[in-house]
């Protein structure tokens, strides 16, 4: 039987969602507790000896109590060996004083078989007499220029057992940290550790990037559930299953059911109206938070159609927001129905209105003319 391992990190649970209407603001926050459950769940189905969280559990040092509590209670529905929990940067080890972290101590007390690896040094488990040695490398603060792993180099190493590191931080060639001021990683050291592999956390981006496969030197896990447009995947987390001192397999998993979309589009008719309306009916509403951001040029009346538009796709949507840069498109209807028939602006517009070459100037030259009223 190999040791199965579920791996993810990153979780941010308690993040505030603060830019976001009451409504989505709840669901979002609700999704972190429930796509973590949804992941212990799937954990236990796999039959899973561990369950790995590789830093940034919390999105700070100070999530409440409750918040605490509630995921507490979630990792103790894992059924197999242990859950280890590893400090990120995010929710970094100060000192025993730090609060996220005596909160979870106390809600975590009576479960023996929930693990903070507030220190770096070995923990030991047997799984069906196969030992199995974790070497944590917790974070001691927000930022840092040298990596935690430094430990595991000169730490004692039992060939007979898996032996697999924990550590949070950003792995060279993999994110952008020029500065090298979060606990920066090198590949090809993790790699010459003498260890099986590492399950890593910071980079909200899973590595490796195929779905599937027989072995991987580290593995990122990638936020269990999307947090914001910047995040292109739907969620993930690995199942990676060892035998002796060696990952024979391993498939990534996706317990996210949120969406962040942020949609660009030019309008400047009613096609594109239709376009736009085709595009938003296709998304998965109810747990799409879309974004839309409209440029471009409408007729008055066309404004209308997509004002209605609008108002008729947002109520289904986890979130619909709409940032408009949109130009009055000058018509002939426009036009006489603001100047004077036969007056100087009357004529010069509709003049403007053909010129099929500067199809900008009349829309240019009407905005001039109202400036110029107005003041
Ligand atoms: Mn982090």
């Amino acid at each position: 039987m190999p040791i199965r391992i579920v791996h993810t990190g990153d979780n941010h649970i308690g993040l505030p969602f603060r830019p976001y209407d009451e409504a989505a603001r709840t669901a979002l926050i609700e999704e972190r507790f429930t796509a973590l459950a949804r992941l212990i769940q799937t954990a236990n189905d796999r039959q899973a000896d561990f369950f790995v969280v590789a830093g940034d559990l919390f999105d700070s040092t100070r999530v409440k109590a409750a918040d605490v509590e509630r995921t507490a209670t979630i990792l103790q529905g894992f059924a197999g060996t242990a859950v280890l929990v590893l400090p990120g940067n995010h929710d970094f080890f100060g000192d025993a004083d730090t609060e996220v972290w005596k909160r979870f101590r106390k809600a975590t007390d009576a479960t023996s078989t929930i693990e903070l690896l507030s220190s770096p040094a070995v923990r030991r488990y047997e799984v069906a007499g196969q030992p199995v040695d974790f070497f944590p490398c917790p974070c001691p603060s927000k930022t840092g220029q040298e990596p935690t792993t430094g430990w595991v180099t000169t730490a004692d190493q039992d060939a007979a057992a898996l032996r697999i590191g924990i550590a949070h931080g950003n792995v060279t060639g993999l994110g952008l940290d020029a500065a090298d001021r979060y606990f920066t990683m090198d590949a090809a050291a993790l790699e010459q550790a003498g260890l099986a592999t590492w399950l890593l956390g910071h980079i909200h981006v899973p590595f490796p990037t195929t779905p599937t496969g027989t072995n991987s030197p580290f593995f990122m896990a990638g936020i269990h559930t999307p947090d914001s447009v910047r995040c292109r995947h739907g969620g993930s987390a690995w199942l990676i299953e060892c035998a002796g001192n060696r990952v024979e397999r391993y498939e990534q998993l996706t317990p996210g059911t949120i969406r962040f979309v942020r949609l660009h589009e030019t309008l400047t008719g009613t096609a594109d109206i239709d376009r736009l309306e085709a595009t938003c009916a296709a998304c998965d509403t109810a747990t799409t938070v879309l974004d839309l951001h409209l440029t471009g040029r409408l007729a008055a009346a066309d404004r209308q159609t997509l004002e209605a538009t609008l108002d008729r796709l947002r109520p289904p949507f986890l979130s619909f927001t709409v940032d408009l840069d949109l130009h009055e498109q000058i018509d002939q209807a426009r036009i006489a129905a603001t100047y004077a028939s036969g007056g100087l602006a009357e004529q010069l517009l509709t003049a403007l209105l053909d010129d099929a070459d500067h199809p900008d100037a009349v829309t240019l030259a009407h905005d001039l003319i109202q400036e110029v009223t107005r003041s």
